[in-house]
């Protein structure tokens, strides 16, 4: 960890005004400390006194002086902000934001970090399901160096309490969501739906989040630069007093939140390879015009879309080696080489001609889906698959041939 000057004797104010402009975490911040712990509210005025005495328990003996905790309440009916202010009298370390202009969690965490001035910059529910003793272990690894530390409820010492089947259901189905959409962001951690974690400042400063819904670790790691992973285990415990605020329209915006970064996240040679496909799909049209028409050569339907679609395969073989994947393509060399990378370019297309015709039959004939729509939905499913097999398999850059990809930076519960 840098270098830190403790706010000695400075109180800071009590009261936080709300950041405005873009959501984005400044890289550093006058008179640093070392952690921020947001704390985002709505209807909590009953579990706060009871959270702050536990955090406060919890981090007084390891950062008295070095950390905030900063109440988010969007202006909560209940007044949740007025005992904030009111508890931050018996507890310094508390500061309060009281929020008019907008609402939300996600946004609410990210005002937070905005107005915090830790180093490492966390969150955690105000309803007690977060037990507070596991910050300890949080702060224990992003001490060992993790940019990231996650509470998780999938990892040993992990679960959750009386929660129902569907309730589980649910929670493991917007996971399996996440990880087909997102598999490079969702699949960096066991538990991505996690509302309880740290992150160091300088991992995500800069970056400009664009949150919708509850998910905000998914927004971090996918907007942000994390390198090291660690996850200390929880159980989720039932609320202490409260109402929940999780609607069915959250589900919705989770959905909004994962193509949305998804969109942001495509690798920079994804738009190249879809404008290589739009060529191929050019030679295909005017070849089997030109070998089936009874206007032109006449030949056969299935013999002539055999050649117009290998005569694609090797346009876009040619293009995606000489220009989406030139510079790989230099390293892996010419001749031989360039034969086996479109040996394996026509078996993956190959592949994927298939899959788009399962996915046309699946669309139409068992979910009735109109036919134009589902053509559309399956070449856009089928080039992201050609796109990332392709990636993986033709074109992977020597050194990933070599060794094995190495696993994602994570260490799971590598703390006591
Ligand atoms: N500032 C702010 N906080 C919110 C908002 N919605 C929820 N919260 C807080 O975010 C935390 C998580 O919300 P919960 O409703 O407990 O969601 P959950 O824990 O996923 O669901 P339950 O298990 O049903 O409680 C709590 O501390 C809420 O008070 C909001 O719109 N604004
Ligand atoms: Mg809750």
């Amino acid at each position: 960890m840098g270098v830190v000057r403790p706010v000695v004797g400075s109180r800071l104010p009590a009261v936080v005004e709300v950041p405005r402009g873009p959501l984005r975490v400044d890289p550093e911040r006058e008179g640093p400390i070392r952690l921020s712990l947001i704390v985002p509210t709505y209807d909590e005025s009953r579990n706060l006194e009871e959270l702050l005495r536990q955090l406060t328990a919890v981090l007084e003996p390891r950062l008295a002086g070095e950390y905030e905790i900063l109440v988010v309440d969007d202006d909560s009916p209940d007044g949740t902000w007025a005992v904030a202010m009111r508890l931050s009298e018996r507890w310094p370390a508390v500061r309060v934001m009281r929020r008019r202009s907008e609402k939300g969690l996600s946004t609410a965490v990210i005002r937070g970090w905005q107005a915090a001035r830790g180093e490492v910059l966390a969150v955690i529910d105000a309803d007690l399901q977060h037990p507070p003793e596991v910050l300890g272990r949080l702060w224990e690894a992003m001490r060992a160096g993790a940019d990231l530390a996650v509470a998780s409820r999938h990892v040993e010492g992990g679960g959750v309490s009386d929660w129902s089947a569907l309730r589980r259901a649910l929670s493991r189905g917007a996971q399996l969501l996440g990880l087909a959409v997102l598999p490079s962001v969702v699949g960096r951690v066991s538990d991505p739906m996690s509302g309880y974690f740290m992150v160091r400042r300088s991992a995500i400063a800069g970056a400009e989040l664009s949150p919708l819904g509850y998910k905000i670790l998914i927004e971090v790691l996918g907007r942000g630069r994390i390198r090291t992973i660690s996850e200390v285990g929880y159980v989720f415990r039932e609320r202490l007093a409260g109402e929940s605020k999780v609607t069915a329209s959250l589900y919705a915006d989770y959905l909004r939140h994962l193509v949305r970064l998804r969109l942001a996240t495509l690798p920079a040679r994804f738009p190249r390879f879809a404008a290589v496909g739009l060529t191929g799909v050019g030679v295909d049209m005017a070849l089997l015009f030109l070998l089936s028409d009874p206007r032109a050569l006449g030949w056969g339907l299935t013999q002539s879309k055999v050649l117009a679609a290998e005569a694609a395969i090797v346009n876009n073989f040619m293009w995606n080696d000489s220009w989406t994947f030139r510079d790989i393509a230099r390293q892996l060399g010419g001749g031989g080489a360039r034969l086996k990378r479109f040996a394996r370019f026509n078996l993956i297309c190959g592949m994927g001609l298939a899959l788009s015709v399962l996915l046309l039959s699946l669309q139409v004939d068992v979910l009735g889906v109109n036919r134009y729509l589902a053509n559309g939905i399956a070449i856009a499913l089928v080039t992201a698959w050609n796109f990332w097999i392709n990636k993986a398999f033709s074109w992977a850059p020597p050194e990933a041939r070599r060794a094995a990809p190495a696993p994602l930076a994570r260490r799971r519960a590598a703390v006591p």
